[in-house]
């Protein structure tokens, strides 16, 4: 039995505002101690991750001077060389700040828009100076509760015309970033812009630098908008845009809960560490979840040692599904190949057209096949509870 503690080969990441959340929520008073980011560095290595990813009040508070902000960062740089973790993204906070309140990049505020263009510059500095070659954006406050306002396609516009600003800032200090956009449908706001991965996938198409662009998409925020992780990340890595991914869980319907990886939904967990193994992504498995707030510390380590347990369990699980031979035979079954057929639809020739528009299908025979996919789906359950 293999022990499932993890190394930073597994590229393992959290956030500060992840194992730092203090348990804060819209009703009730932080239930934990604030606890230093050099702190959390030091008890993440020892745990095995690999990085630690922040927004840059995370680190630096809003109103911190030039040389409270240096000392920061030194103590950080220490901590992060003394502990071996790295820093692959980072991001800005755009959404605690009043304001904020009524969006960043899309306030109808020309001031407000002007404001978060220069804070994300400050931040990009910052996360360039850490070493990040990620920057996500997360637009939380990037949406309406009143379209009285009449700006749905202006916020579109300007949306765009600052994620433009930023990517030839990027470029022009050689910072190199891909950016990642990270939908959700709501909460903050009623309705956020660019609300599913599909949705971002869209706009980037319409941006001035598309290939700077790809998707940080999280379990959670798919599973708010009543749709499949699996398969919204199988589309973000079809388009090549899965640049970053935030790892959690959620019960459906309800507001964003960002709980251990794995903990509501262990099917669609597996499905989702499948999908990334056996297409080859490479790059960080950001937990973006926090513990519940009823933990003291112990328990913020129990839930980041969790998150990282669960994932390397299903890994495994992963491969125990790719080694069952019934599994396999029961997957090849699924399939069924026709040579003849392949070859007419694989090209468009007007001959092909032409011989598959006259083919004679047995179309009883179609309707009538039994794919055997309860068997499979059963016999997948039986490996993920573990007697197979
Ligand atoms: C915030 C949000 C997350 C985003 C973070 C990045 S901040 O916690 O709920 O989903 O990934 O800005
Ligand atoms: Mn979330
Ligand atoms: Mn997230």
């Amino acid at each position: 039995m293999p022990d499932f503690t993890p190394t930073p080969a597994d590229k393992f990441t959290f956030g500060l505002w992840t194992v730092g959340n203090t348990g804060r929520d819209p009703f009730g008073e932080a239930t934990r101690p604030v606890l230093k980011a050099p702190y959390l560095v030091e008890r993440l290595a020892a745990l095995g991750a690999y990085g630690v990813n922040l927004h840059d009040n995370d680190l630096v508070p809003i109103d911190a001077t030039a040389a409270q902000r240096d000392a920061l960062v030194r103590e950080f740089q220490q901590a992060l060389s003394d502990h071996g973790l790295v820093v692959p993204m980072a991001t800005t906070n755009l959404f605690s700040d009043p304001a904020f309140k009524d969006g960043a990049f899309t306030s109808a505020d020309a001031r407000v828009r002007a404001y978060a263009l220069s804070k994300t510059m400050h931040a990009m500095d910052l996360g360039a100076e850490l070493g990040a070659s990620t920057y996500v954006l997360w637009g939380g406050r990037e949406g309406t509760e009143v379209d009285a306002g009449g700006k749905l396609l202006d916020a579109l516009g300007w949306f765009r015309d600052s994620l433009n600003y930023l990517a030839e800032y990027s470029e022009s200090q050689g910072y190199g970033y891909r950016f990642a956009l990270e939908p959700k449908p709501n909460e903050p706001r009623a309705d956020i812009f660019l609300p599913t991965v599909g949705s971002a996938l869209g706009f980037i198409a319409t941006l001035d630098r598309p290939e700077l662009f790809g998707l940080n998409p999280e379990f959670a925020h798919e599973t708010m908008a009543g749709l499949s992780f699996p398969h919204a990340v199988a589309q973000a890595i079809d388009a090549g845009k899965l640049f970053h991914i935030d790892l959690n869980d959620q019960k459906m319907g309800r507001f964003d809960q960002d709980l251990r990886f794995g903990a509501e939904n262990p099917k669609g967990a597996f499905f989702l560490v499948k999908l990334l193994e056996e297409s080859g992504y490479a790059g960080p498995k950001h937990f973006d979840a926090h513990a519940l707030r009823t933990e003291d510390e112990a328990g913020v380590w129990a839930f980041a040692r969790g998150c990282m347990r669960t994932y390397l369990i299903l890994r495994d699980k992963v491969q125990r599904f790719a080694q069952d031979a019934e599994i396999q035979a029961a997957l090849a079954a699924y399939r069924v190949r026709d040579a003849e057929l392949e070859a007419l639809t694989g090209t468009f020739t007007p001959a092909n057209a032409g011989a598959l528009k006259a083919h004679a299908f047995d179309r009883a025979a179609l309707g009538t096949r039994g794919p055997g996919l309860e068997a499979l789906d059963q016999l997948t359950m039986e490996l993920l509870l573990g007697v197979r």
